[in-house]
């Protein structure tokens, strides 16, 4: 078994998430034949790890054994310094069964309200796995520090990406065009790793 992405290679990306299909297809680059598990209609697994590293392993496993192909996998969330490290794991579940995450953001600065603190630190984590089926996966984490303000700016991106402003700059990545937050993220630090592993 060859545990290398090689280009022509056909992968599913396991993720229900439209914000981040083409957030990791850009970081794939040219090449390879991506498929997403909604297009395999694909069930949606229930996360029921507690760490980013264990849901995108339980996400990436799950897809690749339903499809029988090599799956990657995104597990990510944002972390508020100040609220101990919540959302978290539980970033999508703030949201609500609507993802609305106009509420998880407001969820975030009330929090932030009830606890008094003027501690803004946050950050963004993403756990990259890849599963081939029958076989063994791998999995790294990427990590992007930063602080978050109130009211949100910008419409660019998805999920809490309008709150989050990351360090060294003054926009947030809900301001940021694509390429510039694909430059500096949790999820393209991830894939730097993966990428000196698996890809020639
Ligand atoms: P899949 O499991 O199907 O991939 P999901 O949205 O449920 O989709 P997660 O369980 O990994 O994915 O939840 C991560 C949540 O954290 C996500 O819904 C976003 O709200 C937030 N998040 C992760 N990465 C983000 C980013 O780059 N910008 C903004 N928010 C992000």
């Amino acid at each position: 078994m060859n545990l290398k992405l090689i280009k022509g290679m056909r992968l599913v990306l396991a993720t229900h998430n439209p914000g981040k299909v083409p957030e990791i297809a850009a970081l794939l680059g040219e090449g390879y034949e991506l498929v997403t598990a909604g297009q395999l209609n694909l069930p949606e697994p229930e996360e029921t790890e507690t760490t980013f590293v264990g849901n995108a392993l339980l996400k990436a496993r799950h897809a690749a054994e339903a499809s029988g192909e090599v799956a990657i996998a995104d597990d990510s969330g944002m972390s508020v310094a100040a609220l101990d490290g919540a959302p978290g794991v539980f970033s999508a579940r703030w949201a609500g069964p609507g993802k609305d995450f106009g509420l998880a953001m407001r969820k975030v600065e009330e929090r932030l309200e009830e606890v008094g603190s003027t501690d803004r630190a946050a950050w963004f984590t993403s756990a990259l796995a890849v599963a081939w089926p029958g076989g063994p996966a791998v999995v790294v984490e990427g990590r992007v520090d930063g602080d978050l303000v109130f009211p949100p700016r910008g419409d660019r991106g998805f999920g809490y990406d309008p709150i989050f402003r990351p360090e060294g700059g003054d926009r947030t990545f809900g301001e940021m065009d694509p390429a510039a937050k694909d430059a500096i993220s949790h999820r393209a630090r991830a894939f730097e790793t993966l990428r000196a592993w698996l890809i020639d």
